[in-house]
């Protein structure tokens, strides 16, 4: 089988060789070796070069090389009838689900206090609320969101989550729907935001959202950068609706030298590093989704290509 490996990030030689443990048969070819166009019939895309997928006109399939496939479903060198399939890993499941745990238990235990007491000379001891009653809410209880909401409560968090249609999750209260997201803010000390980003969710951490937070609550952004309307958050935070924010992504990554969110007291940022794609534990499984798809089988992770996620 022949396929195109189309990244302007991704390591190709890594790729390539984890690639071949699982299937050896494979001929993968990086953007512009890729030889004769019209004999490959599959991608391997993350952040494809620009007009690489328009180049490829027998491409069957598109099994892109991370969770969120905005950006790809946005190239305009997609045709309209490509199946996309998303990668989902148990191992990136088990790292965002790593992170968010210690993002909420961070803002839990006061971590941004008692970094400015520390700071300031200050051997204070602060009030010590017990993770029950601490209400966490999840935006998308999707692979990731449900994993997280999961590992919360075990923790003992009050945790709750929010989808586009209605889900039943054991133990996870959940809500869905406009209505929903207003309940589910309501009740958020601390919102994690694990959205696609889409149309319906571009702008969703914005002054009206954080306004229908409990005062002091606290958000972690693992989504997308585009969720978050930027200056909407730095006006939460000075005003003091919002007393903390963290942030894995961001509009612009890396985030500009000059950006403000580097120096802000109430932010931590991570570089998109929540849960890294990994070539070694990520290619047993595009191997399998290509096998499948020789033989003609249904594919699993399949997007939506309407429905942007
Ligand atoms: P899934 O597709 O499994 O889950 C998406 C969830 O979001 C679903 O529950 C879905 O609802 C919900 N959702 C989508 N649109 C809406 C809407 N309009 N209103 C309410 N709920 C909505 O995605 P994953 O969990 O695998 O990944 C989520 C995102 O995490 C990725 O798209 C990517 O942006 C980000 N990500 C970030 C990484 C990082 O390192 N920071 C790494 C990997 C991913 P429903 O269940 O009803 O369909
Ligand atoms: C992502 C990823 O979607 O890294 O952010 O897979």
């Amino acid at each position: 089988m022949r396929a195109a490996f189309l990244s302007t990030t991704l390591p190709f030689a890594d790729w390539d060789a984890a690639l071949k443990e699982h299937m050896p048969e494979l001929e993968l070819r990086p953007w512009p070796g890729i030889g004769d166009a019209d004999a490959i019939d599959a991608a391997l895309a993350w952040q494809p070069p620009a007009g690489s997928l328009a180049r490829l006109p027998k491409l069957r399939l598109v099994h892109a090389l991370g969770a969120g496939v905005e950006e790809l479903l946005a190239d305009p060198g997609l045709a309209p009838g490509v199946p996309v399939v998303r990668l989902v890993d148990p191992s990136m499941t088990r790292a965002m689900g790593e992170y968010v745990q210690l993002q909420v238990l961070r803002l839990h235990r006061q971590d941004f206090d008692y970094r400015a007491q520390q700071e300031a000379g200050l051997w204070r001891e602060l009030p010590q609320p017990a993770p029950g009653e601490r209400r966490v809410g999840i935006l998308g209880l999707g692979v990731l969101g449900s994993e997280a909401a999961l590992r919360l409560k075990v923790l003992g968090f009050d945790v709750a989550g929010w989808s586009r249609l209605e889900r039943k999750q054991k133990g996870i209260p959940s809500f869905f729907g406009k209505d929903g997201l207003a309940a589910l803010v309501r009740r958020s000390d601390i919102l994690v935001c694990l959205l696609p980003l889409t149309r319906e969710t571009e702008n969703i951490l914005d002054v009206g959202l954080f306004a229908a937070l409990p005062r002091g609550a606290a958000i972690v952004n693992c989504g997308r950068g585009a969720h978050l309307v930027e200056d909407d958050l730095l006006a939460a935070l000075e005003s003091g609706q919002l007393s903390a924010a963290v942030l894995d992504v961001a509009r612009a990554e890396p985030l500009p030298p000059e950006h403000g969110f580097w120096s802000h007291p109430r932010i931590v940022l991570t570089p998109h590093a929540a849960a890294a794609t990994n070539p070694r534990t990520a290619a047993p499984i595009v191997a399998a989704a290509l096998r499948r798809f020789a033989a003609g089988n249904r594919l699993a992770n399949l997007v939506d290509r309407a429905r942007g996620y």
